[in-house]
């Protein structure tokens, strides 16, 4: 029996600051990803001032898609894709966030890429903020912590929906809104909203004003999506890591209720409409201040999404517990800490291998909202190595998708959920966002270039591409 729609989007995903370089072409402004240092072996990625030297970024160029999309377009083509996501750059359209007038260079852009997706049979599906907004939004504004960046953000996607109303239909405003409430880190506060913090003030406040600034602009968004074209189906873009209690000990179970609620805040606002109870009772609570207007209020209700776009790639386990291995210190939740699972592996990054955590967050989510998924993430990063025949073997690739498939379309076929379409990360090799280099790769196509930037960025394709052509042609695994 054909469990998926047979329009099931098949596809790949990345993100503008991850695979197109050209950072500082064709009009292009500073995002705030042109301003991070590289991380690697456990080195957290650094926030600098701006000044751009030989430590910054080593990867502004990634691996060049600006110049080599009709290339790597074929070879999506002959993948079979029927999507492919990406984001557009802020900065290409808005070199400095603010401006009055789109960068028409930057849109030119676009319209190329969109033509030569199109022609090739492939859906754009667009991401409007992928952890790239404009740099100057940051320094001069503070990111999404100032509500003019509500603003400028429904300027931007005004100008982009209008362009490109007749060559994409599917939209999501914000990357992973909800990472930043996770690990409460400098890193994912930054490049999700942008945040500027004052030192000596409460973090945890600012990045529920952020991403409840965030959250408004999203609706505003949508609201004004449809007026533009009612055919848009425009989603949100969740991070998904179910975080499972350590164990039946009720205090475990509360754990990770409480835990989930910090990822649930921005779903729940995103397709309710309305922040949560529980959210308006922890901030007074805490004694937050958090600003939001009548208007804004109905703002959320209007703009609700009309599918849940998500990113998934592990699970995690949280406990009260004192004697469990803990998998590494966080501080935001309360009383209770992030635990090693001893039922599953984990990769070379030490992401759990989870594919059975998909099909439950297919149905929590599912049941949650009853509206259209879209996995719009999933994969497995991993050293890749070319053979001396040129090959590249990566069975471990391939078995981590095919688990996560079989899933997929158990959830489809048993637990009746409504999904619209599978895009796994890093289609093609691109740049990690945690480490800011290339080693730690996704895709069915391999490029050559190195952490440091060296390599001839020709394309080959691994084993996984001929298995991932042959799962678009049967539909399934
Ligand atoms: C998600 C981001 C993507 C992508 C992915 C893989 O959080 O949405 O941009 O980078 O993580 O992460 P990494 O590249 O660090 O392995």
């Amino acid at each position: 029996m054909m469990a998926l729609k047979k329009d099931f989007l098949w596809g790949g995903a990345v993100a503008a600051h991850q695979i197109e370089g050209a950072w500082q072409e064709g009009g292009k402004g500073l995002s705030i990803a042109d301003v991070m240092t590289a991380g690697s072996n456990g080195v957290d990625r650094r926030i600098t001032d701006g000044v751009l030297d030989g430590e910054n970024y080593p990867n502004h160029e990634a691996i060049d898609f600006y110049h080599h999309y009709n290339e790597d377009v074929a070879l999506f083509k002959e993948l079979g894709l029927k999507a492919f996501r990406t984001s557009i750059a802020w900065s290409r359209i808005f070199p400095k966030g603010d401006e009055e007038a789109p960068n028409e260079e930057g849109l030119k852009f676009y319209d190329d890429l969109f033509d030569e997706l199109l022609n090739a049979g492939i859906q754009p599906v667009i991401t409007l903020s992928h952890f790239e907004i404009p740099y100057h939004l940051a320094k001069e504004y503070g990111g999404f912590r100032n509500k003019k960046c509500i603003d400028f953000f429904v300027r931007y996607a005004k100008v982009v929906m209008n362009r490109y109303k007749d060559k994409v239909k599917y939209w999501m405003t914000f990357n992973e809104i909800n990472n930043q409430a996770d690990g409460q880190s400098e890193l994912h506060a930054w490049t999700n909203s942008a945040i500027q913090f004052i030192d000596g003030e409460n973090k945890e406040e600012v990045i529920y004003q952020a991403g409840l600034n965030e959250l408004i602009a999203s609706a505003k968004v949508i609201k004004l999506g449809h007026e533009i074209n009612p055919e848009f189906q425009i989603g949100c873009m969740m991070a998904y890591v179910p975080l499972y209690p350590y164990s039946c000990n009720p205090d475990d179970m509360m754990a990770s209720v409480k835990v989930m609620n910090r990822r649930f805040f921005y779903s729940d606002i995103h397709a309710r409409g309305e922040i949560p109870a529980y959210i308006l009772k922890e901030w007074e609570t805490k004694g937050y201040k958090i600003d939001y207007s009548p208007e804004e209020l109905t703002n959320l209700k209007e703009g609700t999404v009309d599918f849940i776009g998500f990113s998934y790639y592990m699970s995690g386990a949280v406990s009260t517990l004192k004697d469990v291995v803990e998998k590494f210190p966080v501080t935001e939740y309360p009383n209770a800490k992030l635990v090693v699972n001893p039922y599953i592996e984990a990769s070379d990054w030490g992401w759990p291998i989870d594919a059975i955590g998909l099909r439950y967050t297919l149905n929590i989510i599912h049941q949650r909202y009853n509206l259209p998924m879209f996995i719009v993430e999933n994969g497995f990063g991993a050293y890749d190595k070319v053979e001396e025949d040129g090959s590249i073997q990566d069975p471990y690739r391939v078995a981590y998708l095919s688990q996560h498939i079989k899933e997929m379309v158990t959830a489809v076929e048993e637990d009746g959920v409504d999904l619209l379409g599978y895009t796994p990360w890093g289609i093609i090799d691109i740049v990690s966002f945690g480490t800011g280099e290339m080693e730690k790769r996704y895709g069915f196509i391999y490029v050559d270039k190195d952490n440091l930037g060296n390599g001839t960025l020709k394309r080959s394709k691994k084993d996984s591409f001929y298995w991932y052509q042959e799962v678009i042609r049967k539909n399934g695994i």
